[in-house]
């Protein structure tokens, strides 16, 4: 049986207007030392593509999908054939997914489980044949009711058991699938009120749940990097792990700090009140950037909407801080997007996803020239030069007092401050943006 009724989708370029094609996205072109394939790592999320049926708040869902007629365990078969049609025709090398969004959920753990290995035993089949890989799973602890207050932050001891007995059950799967990375994201890890919340127990809480799957994932020889997914609200109106540095202090306060890395949302990012390239940035200063949910917010509503990425002002900055931190690997570009519920047919599934792929590709043709001509990097060392030699060499090597510096600034008659020009920045990177394609 085929799902997708298309050609596999090639390189057409800039001035194609089939929608079936890559405008930007060149596979097996090199830009600079690797192909444009080896540099975005693309990722297809289960949920959203195999699993979601486009329901919002408001009304039921839309999605038309081949498979919406079968039931349980046979619905989770076609979803899979699916999903490897899919990766073959779009030519994406990588997926994701939560344990519920392969199988069904049994009415007791260990049934769950049993239908996680028929499925996942199928996985590992079309993974061998096709030589697609899982570039992570993660445990989904939010969504059933027993997690209404948490899961590793729960109230209730037996849900941090039960969660824990998934993470461990999902610990597997990313040992047998040969996962890149493992990834938490905290989904009801947070609170709606403190009066009636004991923070500290449930922050400590979460470290020695932490600590626990470090544990386990040590003990089975699992060496998938382990990934953090910060977000600051939705569904608990505080989540924990709200940002990138509120994340990392608690990575740091409980001496995670070398277990994690971050795996950054363009829409979470937004959410916490953030540019996305603020979150990259904060990662990769701390060399803590691990991998990309590449999706955006609208800037009109307010929930994580969970766009295909198109902006490519966005995507130009990502792949600018993607590129300075030597790319992604073992991480990815993860689509942790969805098509709006008015694209609601089965082929919209692949044209969201040129839509992403493009943008991103796009992202990375400008960002790579942008460092090439080091334009941004020489007005970033004009504007320190300050500190590289006098006082200021003094101040970054430490060697210098407040009784000095007052010395020295009680003899300072004029100090000369030069204009930032940011709005030379924002038309050059107007240019770059605008200039790619007509320099080749
Ligand atoms: C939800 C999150 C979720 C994670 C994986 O907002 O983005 O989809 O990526 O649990
Ligand atoms: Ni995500
Ligand atoms: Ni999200």
């Amino acid at each position: 049986m085929t799902y997708f009724n298309v050609d596999t989708i090639t390189y057409e370029g800039p001035k194609s207007t089939n929608p079936f094609s890559f405008k930007y996205y060149n596979p097996d072109e090199k830009i600079g030392d690797k192909t444009m394939k080896e540099h975005l790592r693309f990722s297809v999320a289960y949920w959203h593509t195999f699993t979601a049926d486009l329901s919002d708040p408001f009304g039921t869902g839309t999605a038309q999908r081949d498979w919406d007629h079968l039931s349980e365990m046979d619905k989770a078969k076609a979803r899979v054939e699916a999903i490897f049609e899919f990766m073959d025709k779009t030519g994406i090398e990588y997926f994701c997914f939560h344990d519920v969004d392969i199988a069904p959920e049994g009415s007791t753990l260990a049934e769950t489980n049993h239908n996680l290995d028929i499925i996942t035993d199928l996985i590992q089949e079309k993974m061998t044949v096709t030589g697609k890989k899982l570039l992570w799973n993660t445990a989904n602890n939010f969504t059933h009711e027993r997690f209404v207050h948490g899961a590793a932050t729960s109230s209730h001891a037996d849900v941090f058991a039960y969660a824990a007995a998934k993470v461990k059950k999902s610990l597997d799967i990313a040992k047998k699938l040969n996962a890149e990375n493992f990834v938490f994201w905290g989904g009801r890890e947070g609170y709606e009120s403190l009066l009636n919340t004991d923070m500290k127990l449930e922050l400590d809480n979460l470290a020695r749940f932490f600590k626990m799957a470090k544990a386990y994932a040590d003990e089975i020889g699992f060496t998938g990097q382990f990934l953090i997914e910060p977000k600051p609200k939705e569904p608990t109106s505080h989540q924990y792990d709200t940002d990138v540095a509120t994340a990392h202090a608690f990575l740091q306060k409980y001496d995670l700090e070398d277990i994690f890395k971050f795996n950054i949302e363009a829409n979470h990012a937004t959410l916490a009140g953030h540019t996305f390239q603020h979150e990259l940035r904060y990662a990769r200063d701390n060399g803590m950037l691990g991998s990309v949910d590449a999706n955006q917010g609208h800037p009109l509503l307010g929930w994580d909407t969970d766009e295909f990425p198109s902006d490519i002002y966005e995507t130009t900055l990502a792949m600018y801080e993607i590129l300075k931190n030597g790319g992604l690997t073992p991480g990815g570009l993860n689509f942790d997007a969805k098509p709006r519920r008015t694209s609601f047919e089965q082929n919209d599934l692949i044209l969201t996803h040129i839509v992403g792929m493009d943008a991103f590709a796009l992202g990375l043709r400008v960002a790579h020239k942008m460092i090439e001509d080091r334009f941004f990097e020489d007005i970033v060392d004009t504007k320190y030069q300050t500190f590289s030699n006098g006082i200021g060499e003094k101040i970054i090597n430490n060697a210098i007092s407040f009784k000095e510096l007052e010395d020295y600034a009680l003899n300072l008659t004029q100090i000369e401050t030069q204009s930032d020009h940011l709005e030379v920045i924002k038309s050059r990177i107007n240019q770059y943006i605008l200039n790619i394609n007509s320099e080749d």
